[in-house]
Order: structure tokens, then C-alpha cells, then sequence
């Protein structure tokens, strides 16, 4: 409760702030776009990473709010590198399930693209299967209504959550985002490089494209080279960083 509420006054007192990760095409290292990345940095405080504070803002309506702020500050930079004349490519935001779920969650979507139209096939929404499955049919729904707005559809953390692919079919999907698990030891056990060259297979034969998460060593990317894996993400290039470095290493 305690943290709950004190990140309910950061989210007030502006303590919030987006990261971003570039994210490169495998064959060239050419820049393709950035996945957006929440920092908490309370006041005299070490920042505080998602992976505490996301899954309490989960439990409560909490996570709409934070995740409404974050579609505006991921929107309102887009607009602005646009004029500005930066090349950030797309920028991916992760939406948790009860937000992406939440009442209204589409037209207030559609009133950010109205305000700023710099997003339209500049954005992309990451949701993981678990999301997606929580209420298939509504997902449907949903997703097609996101699309009509002009507004990409990423699976993130693919291949760890469930076994069947069959919503895959029916849905429209435009990225997969390989699970950084499979990553971890691609270049040395033969089982991890059959799932990933399994999953590109897929990939390319519902026309989806793919980035594999996590890549942190050379050899990991090699391996991905060799198996024709489009873009991938990771600290061996570049972490997740504030805005202002993000623009100079864009320039670099
Ligand atoms: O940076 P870190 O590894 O702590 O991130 C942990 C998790 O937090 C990741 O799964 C990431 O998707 C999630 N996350 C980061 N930023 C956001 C955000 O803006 N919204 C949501 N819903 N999740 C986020
Ligand atoms: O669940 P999601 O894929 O959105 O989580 C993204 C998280 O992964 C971010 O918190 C980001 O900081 C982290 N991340 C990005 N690249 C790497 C990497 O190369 N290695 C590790 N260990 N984590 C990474
Ligand atoms: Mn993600
Ligand atoms: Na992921």
C-alpha cells in the first residue's frame, strides 16, 4: 500500500521519466527503432527499476494511469523528434493487460493519435501473450480497432508463455519480440538456435517481422546473422537510456 501510493504522488510530482533502447537491424546495425522503458527516480533515492514497481501499479487501476502517462510521453516525443528532424524510427510501448483491457482504452488512443499525428505508423503497443489471452475475444476486437488507427501490434516475450500459437492466425500481429531467455545461450546449445530458427520460420510465414531481446554477447549475434533474424535488442549495442543520449547516440 505504501508503495502504491507513493507512486501515485511520483506519477503526480513528475518523478517518472521514459528510457529508450534502440533497437537495429542484424545485418547492418542500421537503427530501426527504440522500446520505451519506465524509470522511477524518487527524490534523493536511487531510480527505482519497472520490474518493482510495475507489478504493484499492476494490482490496482494504478497501472492505467501510469500506463495513459506513459502513451503520452512516448506520443509527445515521437511528435517532437519528427519535427525536429531526428530518426528515431518506431517507438514500442510495453501496456499491461489492465490497461490494454481498461474501459476506453481504444478512443483514448485514438484522441493521442489526433493530438499528435506524428504517431500514426510510428507507434507500436507490446503485449504479451498472457494479455492477449486473458480475454481472446475481446483481444480481437481490440486489436483490429488499434490497427484501423494506424498503430502497430508487437508480441513481447514470445515463446515462454504458452505452447500453442493458434491466436496467432486470427489476430493482427506484426511483430514477435524473441523472449531474451532463448537468446541467453543461442550460440551454444543447439536446442535454443532450433526454437529461434523455428520461430523466424513462423515469422516469416505469417509475414510477421522479429526482434530478438537481449542479445549482450557478439557471438549471439552472429548466430542470429546466420539465421537470417532481421533486428534484435540488447546491451551489447545499447541500454536503455535517457532521451538526450538516446538523440546523440542516434547521431554517432
Ligand atoms: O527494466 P526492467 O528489466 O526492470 O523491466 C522490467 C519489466 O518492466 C519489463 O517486463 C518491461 O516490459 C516492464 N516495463 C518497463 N516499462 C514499462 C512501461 O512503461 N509499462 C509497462 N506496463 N511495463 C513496463
Ligand atoms: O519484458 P520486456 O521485454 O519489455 O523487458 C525489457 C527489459 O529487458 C528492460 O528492462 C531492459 O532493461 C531489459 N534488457 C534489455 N536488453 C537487455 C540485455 O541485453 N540483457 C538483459 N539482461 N536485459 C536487457
Ligand atoms: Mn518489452
Ligand atoms: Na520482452
Amino acid at each position: 500500500v505504501r508503495i502504491s501510493n507513493a507512486l501515485q504522488q511520483a506519477l503526480i510530482n513528475d518523478e517518472l521519466e521514459l528510457y529508450f533502447q534502440p533497437q537495429q537491424q542484424v545485418n547492418d546495425n542500421q537503427p530501426l527503432g527504440v522500446e520505451a522503458l519506465l524509470r522511477w527516480h524518487p527524490p534523493g533515492k536511487k531510480p527505482i527499476p519497472p520490474g518493482h514497481f510495475i507489478p504493484i501499479a499492476e494490482e490496482t487501476s494504478l497501472i492505467c494511469d501510469i500506463g495513459d502517462w506513459v502513451l503520452q510521453q512516448a506520443c509527445s516525443r515521437i511528435q517532437r523528434w519528427q519535427s525536429e528532424g531526428h530518426q528515431p524510427g518506431r517507438v514500442s510501448v510495453n501496456i499491461s493487460a489492465r490497461h490494454f483491457h481498461s474501459a476506453n482504452f481504444v478512443s483514448r488512443l485514438a484522441l493521442l493519435l489526433q493530438q499528435y499525428p506524428a504517431c500514426q505508423h510510428r507507434l507500436t503497443l507490446e503485449v504479451t501473450e498472457g494479455v492477449i489471452l486473458d480475454n481472446l475475444q475481446e483481444s480481437r476486437t481490440r486489436m483490429a480497432q488499434i490497427k484501423a488507427l494506424g498503430v502497430n501490434l508487437s508480441i513481447d516475450d514470445f515463446g515462454t508463455g504458452y505452447s500453442s500459437f493458434a491466436y496467432l492466425r486470427e489476430l493482427p500481429v506484426d511483430e514477435l519480440k524473441l523472449d531474451r531467455s532463448f537468446i541467453q545461450h543461442i550460440d551454444k546449445r543447439p536446442q535454443d538456435r532450433a526454437i529461434i530458427a523455428c520461430l523466424l520460420d513462423l515469422a516469416r510465414t505469417l509475414e510477421m517481422s522479429v526482434v530478438a531481446e537481449g542479445v549482450e554477447t557478439e557471438p549471439q549475434l552472429a548466430t542470429l546473422a546466420e539465421l537470417h533474424c532481421p533486428a534484435y535488442q540488447g546491451y551489447l549495442r545499447a541500454r536503455p537510456m535517457p532521451e538526450a543520449e538516446l538523440l546523440r547516440w542516434l547521431v554517432e
